[in-house]
């Protein structure tokens, strides 16, 4: 992966590999089954520059390329998913809408309480009615008192318990379609106000907290236990007018950018934990002794581990491509899509083979193969069903015909 990456990249990843080694691997097992969120260790990445990686320093970031944000989420979910989906989600849905399409006064505002890792943040699109047809929100923001007032539901969105800025999506022009939708900020304090106040973080007095913004129920998920997600309930909350983020009706576009560049975390993640269950299986299978040898030295288990040694191999490759495009400011919608499409069906593979591999002790949880199976899956769902990956990709390449076509 050379032609990727820097001696600065390598540097960081050996950081972040240490960190998960020393702090993230010895409790990950016991969080997922207690579905806990890991305040303590979310913490120390938040003093490690973690949850600010590519946001500029004067903004109290790392100030990083995306490449290495992708590399940061990757290498965490080697270990574990749940630490890793806190990472990305924060960054690329709670921080970077506000990066993107933020005014001054909005940036200097938000996002360094969000990179410094002070507090968490999230982004509220998701709702019943409104999924793959994101477009079909039913949030209401109807101006007031030069202002809006909101009314609606989020529902599985990741740190509406725990978080406290939040990027949320309602209509504002239900005659538009996609183009009456607004974006705004809002606020609510944490729900553990207790832990963040004997850990000192994850709550900021200073913040705008409004009337109505608050939490709902906790999701009992299959995978990613300790990442916290639940409903998030906008109920008659007024907010002034500095709280839109965008112009009105730009919000389903901006939220479209939002998750072309989210899409490329999640690709990190699913990759991160093929190359977890890789390593747990390569290892196993070099010590695991039956018929009187190493289960390595049967054919069988070799081609096993070479298919996922070579799907990973494209997986990475696919994954840090999308990335570089995007640092040089290039389309990067169509690579991002097949980077999640590819790499979430891989991570399945991959950590379903690794229990194949460990046969019966890789169905029981003394080994963290099970988990990343079900950690897996969601993969497959979060940011955009594998379906729509495969939509938007192939728009894209009807698109891009109809312009080379009009170009000949
Ligand atoms: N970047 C910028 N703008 C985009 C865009 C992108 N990637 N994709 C679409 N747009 C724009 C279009 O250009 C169009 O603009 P105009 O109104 O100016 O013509 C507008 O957005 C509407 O686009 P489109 O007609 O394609 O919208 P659809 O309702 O057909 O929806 C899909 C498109 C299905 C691709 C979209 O709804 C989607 O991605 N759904 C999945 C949502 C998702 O990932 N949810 C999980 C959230 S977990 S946080």
């Amino acid at each position: 992966m050379d032609r990727y990456l820097n001696d600065a990249h390598v540097a960081l990843v050996k950081r972040v590999r240490d960190f998960a080694r020393e702090a993230i691997v010895p409790v990950a097992r016991e969080l997922d089954e207690s579905a806990e969120f890991p305040w303590e260790t979310v913490k120390t990445m938040g003093e490690m520059g973690l949850l600010g990686v590519p946001v500029p320093k004067e903004l109290g970031g790392m100030g990083l390329d995306y490449l290495s944000y992708i590399l940061v989420v990757e290498e965490v979910a080697k270990y574990d998913a749940s630490h890793a989906i806190t990472i990305s989600a924060h960054t690329t849905l709670g921080t970077s809408p506000i990066l993107m399409f933020g005014t001054p006064e909005q940036k200097e505002r938000y996002v360094p309480p969000l990179a410094s890792g002070k507090v968490l943040g999230g982004f509220g699109l998701t709702e019943p009615q409104a999924g793959s047809d994101a477009g079909g929100t039913r949030t209401r923001a109807v101006r007031e008192n030069g202002g809006y007032r909101l009314n609606g539901s989020k529902i599985f969105i990741t740190h509406a318990g725990v978080g406290e800025i939040f990027v949320v999506t309602a209509m504002t022009d239900p005659d538009a379609g996609t183009r009456g939708i607004t974006s705004f900020v809002v606020c609510k304090p944490t729900v553990d106000m207790e832990k963040a106040n004997s850990l000192g973080f994850g709550h900021d007095d200073s913040l705008d907290f409004a009337e109505g913004v608050s939490a709902g129920k906790k999701e009992d998920k299959m995978g990613w236990r300790a990442s916290d997600t639940r409903e998030l309930l906008l109920d008659d909350v007024l907010v002034p007018m500095e709280s839109r983020l965008g112009e009105e009706g730009e919000g389903f576009s901006n939220f479209m950018q939002t998750l072309d560049a989210g899409r490329i975390g999640i690709a990190a993640l699913s990759l991160g934990l093929a190359e977890g269950a890789f390593d747990t299986a390569l290892r196993y299978a070099n010590e695991r002794q039956q018929f009187g040898k190493k289960i390595w030295d049967f054919q069988a288990v070799q081609f096993g581990l070479a298919d996922m040694a070579t799907d990973i191999e494209a997986g990475r490759h696919l994954t840090y491509h999308a990335a570089l495009l995007k640092d040089q400011g290039r389309p990067f919608s169509k690579a991002a899509a097949m980077a999640k499409l590819f790499c979430s069906e891989l991570s399945m593979r991959a950590t379903q083979k690794a229990i194949q591999i460990l046969g019966g002790a890789g169905y029981t949880s003394d080994y963290p193969v099970e988990r990343m199976m079900r950690d897996a899956k969601v993969c497959e769902i979060g940011e955009g069903t594998n379906e729509i990956q495969r939509l938007v990709i192939g728009r894209l390449l009807i698109c891009e015909m109809a312009h080379e076509g009009a170009l000949a």
